[in-house]
């Protein structure tokens, strides 16, 4: 690939009166301590302990022992006296003879959680309000060989009740609408309550002469078969006018420039245009190669290079078409000029203790993501902005990002200073973030809107309250927030709050996003999902029981022990386990037994969401995308995610693989007749056959055929109808197995706890190979939903499938214990009363 100037500024190099070495940058992340500040009693005289960095002063008290583990148990009561405390940090550090003498040195906090005062050797820095933001300061005057860094952190609690109390009237889910931290830590109906304090992120400080490149911003700014433009936007600090080159490098092709720049003092921005020739463009991994540019940008400065950064490039355009239609306003993304029909859930922080994620821990979720055929996520906003390793990966992986700003389920208060701050969290969060492929939308708000019209919580105050509340909702979520991704961002499109619409109103089903709680919240059958299919569903989603692996954990305990009393804690929401049952008894028995119990439970979430994912994705122009409620935990917990807080899938995760691959077969039951639909999301026509067979529970045939079929592109069609008056049959024991090339769906005609299943034994073969070992299983009759488990540590290919009566099926069990795993297994046929 050939990279051609379009903006190529030659300047003679001129020879500066200062010489130039390498920036350095100096991590600040070990060798910290930390005490519980008391009153009267001077620093030196506290109780000091070691302290990790980036890290909080929950995780660290639970590393020295001296609280229990909050996730297990009921442990979470016991340690909610820490963050009502002050506490202290500090660090020294010595600078290099070779460093000290550098000209400029700046300090940087990553992250702080969140009412710091930040002090170098006695002097105070700054003070630190939000975690969401980043605080860099200049200390070339304060620094020395040797310093003494000091952060003292304050409990939010007392500086939330004073903002609290400023105000004529309480604003919905006070106090945590003042503080700008992960909302959720202050309890959700999925989380603990454990309000972090500490320096969750890296510290630093970096040291230089005269000249600093802080960042780069590779910007598309048009793509066409032939050609893309770029601009690589640089942040350059200086001290004192000069002349530098800028080098751009392909890595994919090895093919450089070199670009004189002068860099003025008053002036940080500087603008270089180049051009890629015959673009290979990004894709989401289902429709395409998620490819990356290797782009290498260098500041040199009379030969010597200074600073030099490694951009990842993926060229692709992005667009949320939101326009007036026949019907109402549309909401679907176009990649790269094609509309794409969006597959996935609802992201939250992995941990509670954010500091604690690793990057394995997002490899592992991310690849779960992509092997569920997933190519959305929406990153919630009662969670964080996430680090840039997530965002890397999900441009690495091919998903794309739906990103809230960091606001859910409240109303916010309005006064200069919180404004001034989030404008800066959100222009600092724009351009951490901009370079992403992976983003695709930027929205305001969780809920908030639909909160306010919906949930009572304008009761009890005056008109000119409830206008002061509503205009400081509209100063952020239709001035600051957009005119900020406009200026900064004007790629990608803003989205007010998620929902558009709540379920109160009337255009729900025909503008925008929406999110269905009927179901779950409101009580409604899952059918309803079938019912009000909206433009974009971006949130829907019911409970489950997680792993086994995970009760045990924090009920400690052998058995699963679902009336164990740590489960008080580890279901928040109030009406969850009535709501479980109440579902499970309309479409499953309902088991007596703990760990069936659990199993059900599973299989009833998984029943449910995947009727909403084929109700969306069958209505398909209409509705352009369904992301479930959630896609994993923070904690250990009974809650929507598909993938527990231990990394194990539920049955849910694995249906909704089957769900969300790029080409499915669905039914839909009308006028006595099964429609069958194929719903093709790749941009190619599929000609294949269509094989109707419609079996009995034991394999005997009642009726088969065969017809050559065109599934068009990117549609969703009924190819086929199956007449239920033309045979006589019981519906109760018998099922339509339709293929299409190599995708196979099995239609039920009755609800699972109807199905007359039979007790036949499933036989097992274990066999070992190189990845573990291979499971083989046959029955004579239909085995519905089977759930194999071992106590032996490893993961299945497929879990939760039917077998089909008289076909052996095989599942990998991947493992490297070598010890052959004893294999037990449930089917639903165990728990039908015939
Ligand atoms: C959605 C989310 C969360 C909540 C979930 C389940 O509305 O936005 O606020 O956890 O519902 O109740």
């Amino acid at each position: 690939m050939r990279i051609q100037y379009f903006l190529v500024i030659i300047f003679a190099l001129l020879i500066s009166s200062c010489k130039n070495s390498k920036n350095e940058e100096l991590h600040l992340n070990g060798g910290w301590q930390f005490a519980e500040v008391k009153e009267n009693i001077p620093m030196e005289s506290l109780i000091w302990q070691p302290a990790t960095v980036p890290g909080t002063v929950q995780t660290d008290l639970l590393k020295l022992g001296k609280i229990p583990n909050p996730f297990v148990g009921t442990n979470e009561d016991s340690i909610q006296w820490v963050s009502t405390k002050n506490w202290i940090y500090k660090k020294h550090f010595i600078l290099s003879g070779k460093t000290i003498k550098k000209k400029k040195h700046i300090l940087l906090f990553e992250g702080l959680d969140t009412y710091a005062s930040v002090y170098l050797n006695d002097s105070l820095l700054f003070m630190s309000d939000n975690a969401f933001r980043s605080w860099e300061i200049d200390v070339s005057t304060i620094v020395k060989l040797e310093n003494e860094l000091i952060v003292l952190l304050k409990s939010s609690d007392s500086i939330e009740l004073v903002k609290a109390n400023k105000l004529p009237y309480q604003l919905p889910e006070t106090p945590r609408v003042f503080t700008r931290k992960p909302q959720f830590q202050y309890g959700w109906d999925w989380a603990p309550t454990i309000k972090t304090m500490g320096l969750w992120k890296k510290v630093s400080v970096n040291s230089w002469d005269t000249i600093r490149l802080k960042d780069v911003f590779l910007q598309t700014k048009s793509i066409t078969d032939s050609i893309a433009l770029i601009t690589a936007q640089l942040t350059i600090n200086t001290i004192n006018k000069q002349k530098v080159s800028v080098k751009i490098t392909n890595q994919n092709t090895s093919e450089s420039f070199v670009t004189s720049v002068e860099i003025l003092p008053n002036n940080t921005a500087y603008e270089i245009a180049f051009s890629i020739k015959n673009p290979k463009l990004w894709w989401t991994h289902n429709l395409g190669e998620p490819f990356l540019y290797d782009i290498n940008i260098e500041l040199i400065k009379e030969n010597t290079p200074i600073e030099s950064y490694n951009k990842k490039l993926g060229i692709r355009s992005i667009e949320l078409v939101s326009e007036k239609d026949s019907i109402g306003e549309s909401f679907y993304f176009k990649l790269n000029g094609k509309p794409v029909y969006m597959k996935g859930a609802n992201y939250i922080p992995q941990n509670i203790f954010l500091s604690e994620i690793t990057s394995e821990m997002r490899i592992k979720l991310l690849n779960d993501v992509v092997d569920a055929n997933m190519n959305m996520l929406r990153v919630w906003g009662g969670g964080i902005y996430e680090n840039d390793d997530f965002y890397r990966l999900c441009d690495e992986k091919g998903i794309l990002i739906w990103q809230d700003f960091m606001f859910a389920c409240a109303m916010y208060p309005g006064d200069a200073d919180f404004l001034e701050n989030i404008k800066q969290e959100v222009v600092e969060n724009i351009k951490r973030l901009r370079h992403h492929p992976s983003i695709a939308l930027w929205c305001g708000n969780n809920e908030n809107s639909e909160g306010w019209h919906r949930w009572g919580w304008k009761d009890g105050k005056t008109e000119s309250q409830k206008e002061e509340i509503w205009e400081h909702y509209q100063s952020v979520f239709n001035e600051i927030l957009p005119d900020m991704v406009a200026s900064l961002h004007p790629s990608v499109s803003y989205w007010e709050s998620s929902p558009k619409y709540g379920r109160g109103d009337k255009r729900y089903q025909f503008e925008g996003d929406a999110h269905d709680w009927w179901v779950w919240h409101d009580g409604y059958p899952f059918e309803h999902f079938e019912d009000e299919v909206p433009r974009f569903m971006s949130e829907f989603g019911f409970q489950s029981f997680p792993s086994f692996e995970t009760i045990q954990y924090f009920t400690e305990q052998d058995s699963i022990d679902i009336n164990h009393s740590s489960f008080k804690k580890h279901q928040k929401h109030s009406r969850g386990f009535a709501l479980i049952k109440e579902y499970m008894a309309r479409d499953f028995p309902v088991p007596k037994n703990g760990e069936d119990y659990v199993y059900m439970s599973q299989l009833l979430q998984a029943y449910g969401i995947t009727k909403g994912i084929h109700a969306h994705r069958l209505a398909k122009p209409y509705n352009m995308g369904t992301l479930y409620w959630q896609l994993n935990d923070c904690w250990p917990a009974v809650s929507w995610s598909s993938i527990d807080n231990s990394g194990n899938w539920k049955a849910l995760h694995y249906k909704a693989k089957k769900a969300f691959k790029n080409t499915i077969i669905s039914t839909s039951e009308k006028d006595k007749k099964i429609n069958v639909s194929i719903i093709n999301d790749t941009f190619s026509d599929i000609t294949d056959t269509l094989k109707i067979t419609h079996l009995d529970f034991f394999g005997n045939i009642i009726f088969e055929e065969k017809q050559i079929l065109i599934s068009p592109a990117n549609s969703s069609k009924i190819l086929y109808n199956y007449s239920l008056e033309q045979l006589a049959f019981n519906q109760n024991n018998s099922f339509l197995k339709l293929v299409f090339g190599d995708i196979e769906y099995l239609h039920f005609f009755v609800r699972p706890k109807d199905l007359k299943l039979s007790k036949e034994e499933i036989l097992i073969e274990v066999a070992k190979n190189d990845s573990g070992f291979l499971v083989r299983l046959h029955s004579e009759t239909l085995q519905k939903d089977v759930f194999l488990f071992s106590n032996n540590k490893g993961t299945w290919a497929d879990n939760y499938f039917d077998l089909l009566p008289k076909e052996a099926k095989e599942i990998q069990f991947f493992t490297n214990d070598n010890t052959a795993p004893k294999i037990h297994l449930k089917a639903l046929n165990q728990f039908i009363q015939n």
